[in-house]
Order: C-alpha cells, then sequence, then structure tokens
C-alpha cells in the first residue's frame, strides 16, 4: 500500500483568552494601534446595534433579529478586509460583514423589520440581499465570481454561512465548482457551535469544518474566530488570493453563539449554563480591548468616548428606520412581476381599494 494523497488543516490563532499573544511571530497590523482601535470600536458598534435590534422586537417594532454577539470579530475580521469593488453574499448573521462594507444600520433594520427596501443598498450596490434560505448564498457567490473570472475583473468574493449550512447539498456544490473553475471565492464558516439546537458534536462526524474544502481541492484553514489577529490575517490573505486569480479559500473561523438563535428562540431551553459561561470566557471583544491596553492604546476614558458615540450612531440609525414612510401595500404586486397577471390585477385593485378606506395599513416601525 502507498499513500496517494496526505491532507492537513492549519489552525491560526495569535491571542489567548486573555488577549496574550501565543507566538512572537504576530502579523505587522499587530502593531498598528490605529487600525485595532478601529476594529474593536467597530466590533463594539456591532454589539451596540444588535442589542439595540433585539429591544426594538421586544418592544413589538420590529419582526425578528439574528444577532451576532460573541461572532463579532468574524464579521469585523474580514468586513474590514474588503474593498469597495468586492462583493458580500450575506446570510442573516452577516451584519457584521455587511456594516463594514457600507450598508447602514437603518437598511438592516428595515430588512428585518419586514420593509424589502432595506436591501437596496444605497452603498455596496452590488452585494446581495440577506439569505435566510440555507447555504444557497454559497451558490449565488460562485456565479458572481463566475461573472467576474468571466469579465477579467479583480474582485474578491466573501460569503459567510453558520456550520450547520455546511451540511446541506448547496455547500458542496458550491465548494466543488469554486475549486474545478479555481473561482475567487471565500467562504467564511461561522462555526458558532450551534445550529439552533443542534449542537456541532451531532452535525458532523469531521473533526473540522475546514477540512470540507479538501474534497473540493481547495484550501482550508481553521482560525480562531474570537481572535481578531488571526481572523483578519487570514481573511486578508483569502481576499487578496482571490482579487489575484489564485482561486477560492474556506475559512473556518470558530467561535461562539453567546445569544439566542433568533428572537425567536430560547437557547437556555437547550444549552447547559456552564458551556455559556465558558463562551464568555473566550469571547472576542473584551478580548481585543485587553491586547489594546497591553499596547496602552486603550483605557476607560476611550471606552466611555467610544460607547458615546456608538450609542449617537445606533439611535440616529433607529431614528431614520422609524421615521421611514412605510411601504404601500400594493408594492408586493408592483414588484413581483414585470406585467401584472390578469387575475392578479384585480386582487391589487381590491388590496388598492382596501388601503383607500384605510389609509394607515401597512407594515410596522
Ligand atoms: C433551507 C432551509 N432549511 C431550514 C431553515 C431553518 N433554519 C433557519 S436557521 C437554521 C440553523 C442554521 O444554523 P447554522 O447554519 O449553524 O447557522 P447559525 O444560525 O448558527 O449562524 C435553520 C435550520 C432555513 N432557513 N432554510
Amino acid at each position: 500500500m502507498s499513500t496517494v494523497a496526505k491532507f492537513e488543516i492549519e489552525y491560526r490563532q495569535y491571542l489567548d483568552e486573555s488577549g496574550k499573544p501565543i507566538s512572537k511571530n504576530l502579523p505587522a497590523f499587530a502593531k498598528d494601534k490605529e487600525l485595532l482601535r478601529k476594529l474593536y470600536k467597530d466590533m463594539c458598534l456591532l454589539r451596540a446595534f444588535d442589542a439595540k435590534a433585539y429591544a426594538l422586537q421586544r418592544t413589538g417594532n420590529m419582526g425578528t433579529y439574528p444577532a451576532s454577539l460573541g461572532q463579532e470579530a468574524i464579521g469585523i475580521g474580514y468586513g474590514s478586509a474588503l474593498t469597495p469593488d468586492d462583493v458580500v453574499i450575506p446570510y442573516y448573521r452577516s451584519t457584521g460583514g455587511l456594516i463594514q462594507h457600507g450598508v447602514s444600520m437603518t437598511e438592516i433594520l428595515l430588512y428585518w423589520g419586514g420593509d424589502e427596501r432595506g436591501s437596496d443598498f444605497k452603498n455596496a450596490r452590488q452585494d446581495f440581499p440577506i439569505a435566510v434560505p440555507i447555504a444557497t448564498q454559497c451558490l449565488h457567490a460562485t456565479g458572481v465570481a463566475t461573472a467576474i473570472k468571466y469579465r477579467g475583473e479583480k474582485r474578491a468574493v466573501v460569503t459567510e454561512i453558520g456550520e450547520g449550512g455546511t451540511s446541506k447539498g448547496d455547500f458542496y456544490e458550491a465548494l466543488n465548482v469554486a475549486g474545478i473553475w479555481n473561482l475567487g471565492v471565500v467562504f467564511i464558516v461561522n462555526n458558532n457551535q450551534w445550529a439552533i439546537s443542534v449542537p456541532s458534536s451531532i452535525q458532523t462526524a469531521c473533526q473540522t469544518y475546514a477540512q470540507k474544502a479538501i474534497a473540493a481541492g481547495i484550501e482550508g484553514i481553521r482560525v480562531d474566530g474570537n481572535d481578531m489577529l488571526a481572523m483578519r490575517e487570514v481573511a486578508e490573505y483569502a481576499l487578496n488570493k482571490a482579487r489575484e486569480g489564485r482561486g477560492p479559500t474556506l475559512i473556518e473561523a470558530v467561535s461562539y453563539r453567546l445569544c439566542d438563535h433568533t428572537t425567536a428562540d430560547d437557547a437556555s431551553r437547550y444549552r447547559p449554563k456552564e458551556e455559556v459561561e465558558c463562551g464568555w470566557k473566550a469571547e472576542p471583544v473584551l478580548r481585543l480591548r485587553k491586547y489594546l491596553e497591553s499596547l496602552k492604546a486603550w483605557n476607560d476614558k476611550d471606552e466611555e468616548a467610544m460607547n458615546a458615540e456608538n450609542g449617537t450612531a445606533v439611535e440616529a440609525a433607529v431614528a431614520a428606520y422609524r421615521a421611514q414612510a412605510k411601504a404601500a401595500p400594493t408594492d408586493m404586486f408592483d414588484y413581483l412581476y414585470a406585467t401584472l397577471p390578469e387575475k392578479t390585477k384585480a386582487q391589487r385593485e381590491e388590496l388598492a381599494a382596501i388601503v383607500a378606506a384605510n389609509p394607515n395599513a401597512g407594515g410596522h416601525h
């Protein structure tokens, strides 16, 4: 017998749970205090935004919301390494990546408030709307990357998926075509350990999600997704590779979902308290703060000023969301077909008459 192929999965981590470097060979940007301060502030902004979105839902001012609590380094990590020309193909937990790429917090609120105009991004015009059907975004990403390759453009496509989503066929099909066509896609697996109430331990028999890349002939790397230094460095590497036509990468970002799956879930019903407490010890925000403090690049005063600034930005986004005039109920007919079928025309007229008699009808903000 002889070995015909051999594979290894690399694991990247620079900071331990208390923010101390575990290696002397840190990436060059680990000394860039301004960049690290910005990354820290942006993670805190996402956390503040999530808390506000939750409160809006709880007070009946929004439909549903999936938070990123505990996973902030993932979206901010890859999002901050994007250029405006890159394309984000998000799933419902990609808030961090979208905001980093120029999507406004107001647009995100509108989307989750049930207003489709939230998907009509003013900036990042070519980023895709949020995908809720699991794993479909992976194939959309390969489609976009195929177009980019066909046109000979130097742009990266990044898509994100939960570890549970990697059990879907769409995911494997996307990896396969990305490998065979050498597409400029970066697949980020947010391994937050839970797919609603399904733990990772019964999701796969694989040791890592990164190794799912191997069968497609593409590079797979596992990173500590709570370590901003590792997350950002690997994302930058994979995005550059994609832009330069050197092919796709799968990044498994190991993290933990410190929140419920969405506002419609109560995770305390299926997760042991001790496990969540353990998750809090490894969380990414405090970890980066401790590292910043060790560089003398952050103190309590900075924290206070940042909280005020982030709070103001979130409040302004909420005010704009609430001030947005409601969509006309007839929009659901007007934007569904190029030409409305005869049968549906009557329905539209009936609805228009109801709306005329009830001028306050429509979606809620
Ligand atoms: C095709 C499809 N099947 C089922 C669902 C219902 N669903 C919504 S989220 C979810 C779990 C996803 O978990 P994971 O992929 O790990 O991502 P996470 O939400 O943890 O980020 C499921 C099954 C769906 N949205 N789409």
